[in-house]
């Protein structure tokens, strides 16, 4: 099992040296210096292939269960393409969170930023992630009935995650805590918005596109995968926060920095809620400080009302809520005749066991 799920990852792996040299190829074609070409290659390589590829591999998954066989080499090529797609975007997005975050590690490594040498280029290099995303589209998808689909789909889930980013980052000013402008409520938005549109409904969305399914102005299947897709992100962002508080940074792969960044994270509202006058006294006092001990403390404080098990308490709740969702789709075989492509069950739960109880 375990050594399945590791030939996948190396086969998904396998296509990416294929497309960064695509990418690196063009340059060279457009008459490059060579240090230009060789900062190229050490920005695809250094922020795009190192994460859990969860992304990626969802788009060639969900591919093969749509289709309900196995690919043929073209057809596997193209959807782990999308796949890198998705990945380059998510590097893109994590090359500049990381610097509005000031963040130091990202997935076991100093954040892009902060390697000697590259500092604010890091901001054109995040631009050159997601170009690259275009330049393969078109190089292998123009004359696809469904490219104008997939070109829409990413910028759209891109403008989404913006405008969650923004207001990430607008609830949480640096220097100026007020703890009453947080609520869970707003949580949602900002997760659902810099989250959940990218990382899962854009991968199922593309592999439904090449897949071939249509869209329908009555009981749209793209609407219907949303529906799911939605919260099934917003569940992946609350493990997101909780594990930035919980998990060791040797686990994580990154070191939590939402206490000191005063981010309205889903462990604030739950322990705002909970609070006691005296111990919400020791938030307002604490919270968003750049200051390790301020840090300790509300992290104690967590520990004493109980987030763990409150989000214990989260984890089963959504599970048995995006379950339910998920068996509002008609069952297997209640298909409409031999080859009719439809959404299926098995694309949204494999997605879940993906992301169930992770701990990184
Ligand atoms: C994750 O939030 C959100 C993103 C990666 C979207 C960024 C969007 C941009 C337009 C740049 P996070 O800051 O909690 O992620 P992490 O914990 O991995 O830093
Ligand atoms: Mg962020
Ligand atoms: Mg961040
Ligand atoms: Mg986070």
């Amino acid at each position: 099992m375990a050594d399945a799920k590791a030939q996948k990852r190396q086969k998904f792996e396998s296509v990416f040296p294929i497309l960064r040299d695509e990418l690196l190829a063009y340059l060279k074609q457009e008459g490059m210096p060579e240090d230009a070409i060789t900062w190229y290659q050490r920005n695809l390589d250094y922020n795009v292939p190192g994460g859990k590829l969860n992304r990626g591999i969802s788009v060639v998954d969900s591919v093969e269960i749509l289709k309900g066989r196995k690919l043929t080499d073209d057809e596997y090529f193209k959807a782990a393409l999308l796949g890198w797609g998705v990945e380059l975007l998510q590097a893109f997005f994590l090359v500049s969170d990381d610097m509005m975050d000031q963040s130091v590690t990202r997935r076991s490594q100093p954040c892009w930023f902060r390697v000697e040498g590259v500092n604010l280029i890091a901001i054109n290099d995040s631009f050159m992630l997601e170009g690259a995303i275009y330049y393969l589209l078109k190089k292998h998808f123009r004359s696809e009935p469904y490219y104008v689909h997939i070109l829409e789909a990413f910028h759209d889930t891109t403008f989404q995650t913006e405008i969650g980013q923004l207001i990430d980052l607008i609830t949480a000013p640096e220097d100026h805590v007020d703890l009453s402008k947080f609520s869970l409520a707003k949580h949602q938005k900002i997760v659902i918005y810099k989250t959940a549109y990218y990382s899962f409904y854009l991968p199922v969305a593309l592999a439904m596109y090449m897949s071939g399914i249509p869209h329908s102005s009555t009981n749209d299947p793209y609407e219907l995968a949303q529906k799911i897709l939605v919260p099934l992100g917003e569940y992946f962002q609350v493990q997101d926060d909780f594990l930035d508080f919980a998990t060791p940074p040797e686990v994580l792969g990154k070191v939590g920095t939402d206490i000191i960044d005063n981010k309205c994270s889903w462990c604030i509202n739950v322990a705002l809620a909970l609070a006691t006058p005296a111990q919400r006294k020791i938030l307002d006092d604490n919270y968003g400080l750049k200051d390790k001990a301020a840090e300790a403390r509300v992290k104690a404080l967590y520990e004493e009302l109980g987030i763990r098990q409150k989000y214990a308490e989260y984890e089963e709740g959504a599970y048995k809520r995006i379950i339910g969702l998920i068996e509002t789709i008609p069952p297997e075989g209640a298909e409409v005749g031999a080859g009719d492509v439809r959404l299926r069950r098995e694309v949204f739960k494999v997605f879940l066991d993906k992301i169930y109880k992770r701990q990184k």
